[in-house]
């Protein structure tokens, strides 16, 4: 066996520079580059091996620097989504804080099961420098670093306290990095003295290597019954989520409800499954759907689960659903998901399942009637749509009217970026999606500071599309330095960033559960009160980014907006335009439920009365047993 001497750092960069993802013939780079922040942890460890291989092998994995660790995270996670989970970026730190910031970012990509590598540093493992600077000692278990905050919220956990460890744990990373199922955060965690340490390696470590990403063919069994119950069905509805784009099932999806004339609503993971405009598409489902996708939602006898992991939002807390007799068929990579609501559980790939289902229902469709329906009900909502759109509200203007600017400007292939806040959801229910890669989403995570560090990262994966990151003031400023990285990196991003002075969102939320918008708004502590009911922060979020170097635009109507947005598209950097709207404006009703527990006794009028509008919607939730 030949053997090949260098440190655990280097071996680690070397191996990551040759792995290889595969589906369906293609082949990707599986690790495209790798996000750092250097501290005493990995500066001679992973730090010295990506120099090295900078200076003798530029781009073998490009080292790019980010301003905070749990951004990168987000960064690669956008990334990873951009590419189907085709190829990823590793996200290295040094120890103690520099690896807790990533603990955000790991549970973000596994909860919206997104492949991100994670190689934080860790204490010494000879222990010989006890406690290391920034070293949390647990006083019983001596083994316990900060790093053990990874494990509940990631999908593959390893320390590596010996060479020796590192080839297995490479291999079970990448393992899960490319199983559709299991993929999400993996965390490799590397001794600060282990990094440095020098090994003979094998060098078949070091060989090309391809991970095929399987598509798994369901259970023929599962199929048949399947398709049984649709064959008795008259009013079934198929929810696309995620699996449905990450799978490339966008086209088998088009050609089974085109010859079923089943309609498809869609989850935010599965927003752009089809056109917005194509037949069959009712849009967006649940707490922030379209009205059409909600009354068909309602009488469903059977409702087809592809890629959905069955979240609140998707089923209006379990009010969406409303047929005393409805039955659920859950295709799912994972059977975690597929047995969800005691569904029929298919097991599999969204396009194997989708083509399958389709062979098996030759010939069956739905009724003419059944399919005019919802034809009908989606051309309705679209039309309420085009009023959101063109609201004229003033003197600021509505936020369906920035999203209908946006929508305007940006090309069907330009992506929409969005994480948390009022804007999520108004997007669901009002973005006409016209490309699978189009409309991009976290809801899984719904993390504030996403925004700009994952449209970083899609843009990134997607050069050639323009990247459109829609941002509110919170969001902002929860976490906006990755603006620095987009002009270090010359990476354009057009962020549109919705002043309203605090959180629309949860200040409405609050209005509903009778909290009276307490604590969501930017306003000065007032001497007079003692409370935060003072004059608005004079916040310029535009000045902030300009201090960034970012190009900037402030504009408060939408003709201003429209111009700005034109104008943006042929600077070269990261421009970022600040529009003021009106808080008070929600998006067109969705006429659904979410389910927010109000006080049960309390002393305000405001929570008496909404505790009662609690206890009266909560009645129409229910279990699919
Ligand atoms: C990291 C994080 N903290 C808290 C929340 C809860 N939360 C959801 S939306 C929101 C307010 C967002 O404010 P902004 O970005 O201004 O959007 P707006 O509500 O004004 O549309 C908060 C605090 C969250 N989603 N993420
Ligand atoms: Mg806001």
């Amino acid at each position: 066996m030949r053997t090949i001497r260098m440190t655990v750092g280097q071996a680690v960069v070397r191996f990551l520079a040759v792995q290889r993802s595969e589906r369906d013939g293609q082949e990707h780079r599986l690790v495209e580059g790798c996000f750092g922040i250097f501290g005493h942890g990995n500066v001679a460890g992973l730090g010295q091996a990506l120099l090295q291989a900078e200076l003798n092998d530029p781009g073998a994995l490009r080292y790019y620097q980010a301003r905070n660790e749990q951004a990168m995270v987000h960064a690669a996670a956008g990334f990873a989504r951009m590419r189907n989970r085709l190829s990823t970026l590793a996200c290295a730190t040094s120890v103690g804080p520099g690896a807790t910031n990533m603990v955000t970012g790991a549970a973000l990509a596994t909860v919206n099961r997104l492949p991100v590598l994670l190689l934080p540093s860790d204490v010494f493992a000879t222990r010989t420098a006890d406690p290391v600077l920034q070293q949390l000692e647990h006083w019983g278990a001596r083994d316990v670093s900060v790093n053990d905050a990874f494990r509940p919220v990631c999908r593959f956990f390893d320390r590596v306290q010996r060479p020796e460890q590192l080839p297995d744990s490479l291999l079970g990373a990448m393992r899960v990095l490319t199983d559709p199922a299991e993929t999400g955060a993996a965390v490799i965690c590397l001794p600060e003295d282990v990094q440095a340490e020098a090994f003979d390696w094998p060098d078949g470590l070091f060989q090309p290597r391809i991970w095929r990403v399987p598509r798994m063919v369901p259970d023929a069994s599962a199929i048949a019954t399947s398709a049984a119950t649709l064959r008795g069905a008259r009013r079934p509805l198929l929810v696309a989520g995620g699996g449905v784009i990450y799978s490339e099932a966008t086209g088998a999806l088009r050609a089974f409800v085109e010859a079923t004339g089943i309609p498809v609503a869609e989850t935010q993971a599965g927003k752009g499954s089809l056109p917005y405009d194509h037949p069959q598409a009712v849009g967006a489902i649940g707490v922030t759907g379209t009205t059409a996708a909600n009354a068909l939602a309602r009488d469903a006898d059977v409702v087809i689960g592809v890629g959905t992991r069955w979240t609140d939002f998707t089923t209006a807390s379990r009010t969406a659903f409303a047929a005393p007799a409805v039955a659920f068929v859950n295709c799912n990579v994972a059977s975690f998901d597929a047995a969800k609501h005691s569904g029929t559980a298919v097991v599999g790939d969204a396009r194997a399942a989708l083509e399958a289902l389709g062979t098996a229902l030759e010939g069956w469709s739905v009724d003419a009637s059944y399919r005019g329906e919802a034809t009908a009900l989606a051309r309705r909502w679209d039309e309420v749509v085009s009023r959101a759109y063109g609201l004229g509200h003033a003197p600021l203007p509505a936020q369906s009217e920035v999203i209908g600017a946006v929508n305007s400007v940006s090309g069907p292939a330009d992506v929409v970026v969005c994480a948390a806040g009022s804007m999520p959801g108004d997007l669901h229910k009002l973005w006409r999606t016209r490309d699978p890669k189009g409309y991009h989403v976290e809801y899984g995570y719904s993390c504030m500071g996403y925004e700009i560090a994952g449209g970083l990262g899609v843009k990134m994966a997607a050069p050639e599309r323009e990247v459109y990151v829609l941002v509110g003031d919170g969001s902002y400023l929860m976490m906006a330095q990755e603006l620095v990285t987009a002009v270090q990196e010359h990476l354009k991003i057009t962020v549109v960033l919705v002043k309203n002075n605090g959180f629309a969102s949860i200040g409405s939320l609050s209005d509903t559960v009778g909290s009276q918008r307490f604590g969501t708004a930017y306003r000065f502590r007032n001497p007079e009160t003692g409370r935060l009911d003072g004059d608005l922060l004079p916040l310029d979020l535009a000045a902030n980014a300009a201090g960034l170097g970012v190009t900037v635009e402030r504009v408060e109507t939408i003709e201003a907006l429209v111009a700005a947005l034109d104008a943006a598209r042929s600077v070269a950097g990261p421009v970022l335009i600040q529009v003021e709207t009106d808080p008070l404006v929600s998006a067109p009703d969705s006429e659904s439920w979410w389910d927010v527990p109000v006080a049960e006794v309390t002393e305000l009028a405001s929570t008496t009365e909404a505790r009662k509008a609690y206890d009266a919607s909560r009645t129409a939730r229910r279990w699919f047993l």
